[in-house]
């Protein structure tokens, strides 16, 4: 197994005082739990840790706080997206100087660009370092829409190795599956990971497994192992904390239950509003029954 495919927390970000800072112990400390939880990597600055509602120095401070924490023990893919390319360079640069082993992107947004555009982008930042590339395709965030065949031609450019793909539509994953058999996909969406891997999906990456891994794993063995039965029930256990958190709001809810596990992340920034007390008394009774 190539240490691209497996399964991967999507990382949220603590602030403190009020959201101005980096919780920089927190975040160590969630790095910490996300690798005894025996995962088998983390992805860092992405949508799940608020990337966008950060400066360039804040998204620094949390790639470098994680590399430490990290210390070589778990594999690192930094998320580097942004509007502005000349960021994403920055950012892909300093990733790979401080240790990460991929990089990621998802499409430069905002304007509409055309797929000529974006291939050229792609090419340009996926070599500006020597590390392994893995697009972010989340449609219903980004707006870009590839078809299967788009992306795999997207796959077939230098340095880029795979695809976290967020995407619900599984027929469109079985093309790409066809068309690019050596590229790795990873799943992005928790709630469907079982179908993602009965279409040849090579792991995942989610939100949801800082607080349900041991969930995740089991499903992937009860998978691996050709016990299906196991492998949906155990989806379908997942996704009864996934419907809790969705209701609510994923990145909101995963730092309510986290700050319960002990794990000081403090809330989301603005435009995100504070958990309603009947939002929190729904994700206590998740916590409760359903974790
Ligand atoms: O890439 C992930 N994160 C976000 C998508 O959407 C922020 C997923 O892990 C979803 O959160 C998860 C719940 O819908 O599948």
């Amino acid at each position: 197994m190539s240490k691209l495919e497996g399964y991967f927390a999507a990382l949220p970000t603590p602030f403190s005082d009020d959201c101005q800072q980096i919780a920089q112990k927190a975040l160590g400390d969630l790095v910490q739990f996300n690798i005894e939880s025996r995962l088998d990597g983390l992805y860092v600055g992405g949508s799940t840790g608020e990337a966008f509602l950060m400066s360039v120095a804040e998204r620094e401070t949390v790639l470098a706080t994680v590399a430490e924490a990290a210390d070589g023990r778990t594999t690192l893919m930094a998320h580097v997206g942004d509007p502005n390319p000349a960021v994403s360079a920055h950012l892909a640069k300093f990733a790979a100087k401080v240790g990460y082993d991929v990089i990621s992107a998802v499409p430069p947004f905002y304007y509409s660009y055309s797929v000529a555009e974006i291939t050229e982008h792609y090419r340009w930042l996926s070599c500006q370092t020597d590390l392994p590339f893995v697009i972010y395709n989340f449609p219903a965030l980004s707006g870009v829409k590839w078809s299967p065949a788009e992306l795999a031609d997207l796959l077939k450019l230098s340095n880029i190795v795979g695809v976290k793909n967020t995407c619900s539509d599984l027929y469109a994953f079985d093309q790409l599956r066809r068309l690019a058999p050596k590229s790795v996909l990873l799943h992005g969406f928790d709630e469907s990971l079982l179908a993602g891997l009965s279409f040849g999906a090579d792991g995942g990456i989610g939100s949801t497994y800082n607080v349900q891994a041991s969930r995740v794993l089991a499903l992937a063995k009860a998978y691996r192992e050709g016990r299906n039965e196991d492998a949906r029930r155990l989806q379908s256990q997942a996704n009864k904390l996934i419907d809790v958190l969705v209701s609510v709001g994923v990145i909101p809810s995963l730092k309510f239950i986290l700050n319960q596990q002990g794990i000081d992340m403090g809330e989301c920034r603005p435009p995100f509003g504070a958990l309603t007390k009947d939002q929190k008394k729904s994700l206590e009774a998740a916590v409760e029954n359903l974790m």
